[in-house]
């Protein structure tokens, strides 16, 4: 038995092979549980010399069965590891590395700006009330202003806001003139509902502009807007200033720049005339400054509005607003932020 029980343990080439022995020579209906069991037949003398026996090829096979066991679990070990060798010379493959959205690209790049002319970025709700997005900016109900801007309205008091000038009214209420003048833009997502199309967009970007202290004239204005545009498009680039209408300021203007495509001589991309619009701007009204607490004698200042989505399509020669917002990667790809 035990002879033949070695022979078979070294034969074992898997564990489930070895386990199969070991329950049959050892286990509960095996031949040397069967002789112990059987001890009690024997007479006093002989019982000792059979226990003992017994015992001891017990223990030779449990011992070989350890050892098969070791041997084994190196082998397969060694199967293992033969197996997953990593091949080193292989090309690794390029993980994939995302990238901030080209839009908010330009507006980070036109934050970095902002902040090193020392203006704060303050952020405001984009479900606004009638109150902030209308009333403060100078639109009561009855204004004819309320046309241009259609609205999503979600109940008589609450809208998607229309633009970011009721963050104008929100600063307005809260700066501490004691402390310094007020300077800050406020970049977010507007809603109106427009009509898509290549150039409009029914929720897009803007960077609403502020600046408020004793003494601030629109040349002030002309050379911040100037600063901004020669940043972003180069400083080849020229302004001009036309006038228009917003009620929130007074006096309005529309700002172009000279057009880059054609060096401001005129070509398709500026309609032939030399320039393209790019932001509303102009001196914070009286009312704004007084509905907010503000003295409008002692105090005064510009404010602007520009569409970083707009800026984007000039910058990067995007010919239709919806691509930013289609998340189709290959045209998102094409922006990369270098790092
Ligand atoms: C305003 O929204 C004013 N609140 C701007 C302003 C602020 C004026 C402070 C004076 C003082 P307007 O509706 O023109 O103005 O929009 C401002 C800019 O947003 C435009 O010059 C344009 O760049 C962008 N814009 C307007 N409508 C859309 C649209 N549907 N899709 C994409 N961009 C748009």
């Amino acid at each position: 038995l035990k002879t033949k029980g070695l022979v078979d343990i070294q034969a074992a080439d898997d564990q489930r092979q070895l386990n199969e022995i070991r329950v049959k020579l050892l286990g509960k209906k095996g031949p040397l549980t069967e002789v112990l069991r059987g001890m009690k037949d024997l007479s006093a003398a002989e019982r000792p010399q059979v226990g003992e026996f017994a015992n001891k090829i017990k223990t030779e096979l449990a011992t070989a069965i350890d050892q098969q066991l070791q041997v084994l679990d190196q082998k397969s070990l060694q199967q293992r590891l033969a197996h997953e060798t990593v091949d080193v010379t292989l090309p690794g493959r390029q993980a994939q590395v995302g990238t901030p959205h080209i839009l908010n690209q330009v507006i980070d790049d036109l934050e970095d700006l902002f902040i090193g002319l020392g203006y704060e970025v303050i952020d405001g709700p984009e479900v606004e009330t009638d109150h902030y997005n209308f009333e403060m900016m100078n639109i009561p109900k009855d204004h004819p202003a309320r046309d241009m801007q259609d609205t999503f309205y979600i109940t008589d008091e609450l809208l998607m806001r229309t633009h970011t000038s009721p963050n104008q009214a929100r600063t307005l209420e809260t700066h501490d003139f004691s402390k310094g003048p007020l300077k800050m833009i406020s970049p977010g997502r507007v809603f109106r509902r427009d009509n898509d199309d290549a150039t409009h967009s029914h929720q897009f970007n803007q960077i609403e502009g502020l600046v408020i202290d004793h003494h601030v004239t629109m040349a002030d204005l002309k050379g911040t807007l100037e600063v901004v545009a020669r940043h972003v498009f180069g400083d080849e680039r020229e302004i001009r200033l036309r006038p228009s209408y917003f009620p929130f300021t007074e006096p309005s203007i529309e700002v172009d720049i000279s057009c880059f495509a054609c060096g401001g001589k005129g070509c398709s991309v500026c309609k032939h005339t030399g320039w393209i619009e790019v932001l509303g701007a102009g001196m914070v009204h009286p009312n704004v400054l007084r509905g907010a607490g503000v003295d409008p004698v002692e105090f005064g200042g510009f404010a602007f509005g520009l569409g970083p989505d707009r800026f984007a399509m000039l910058k990067y020669g995007v010919n239709d607003i919806r691509e930013f917002y289609q998340n189709d990667l290959r045209f998102l790809h094409q922006f990369q932020r270098e790092v």
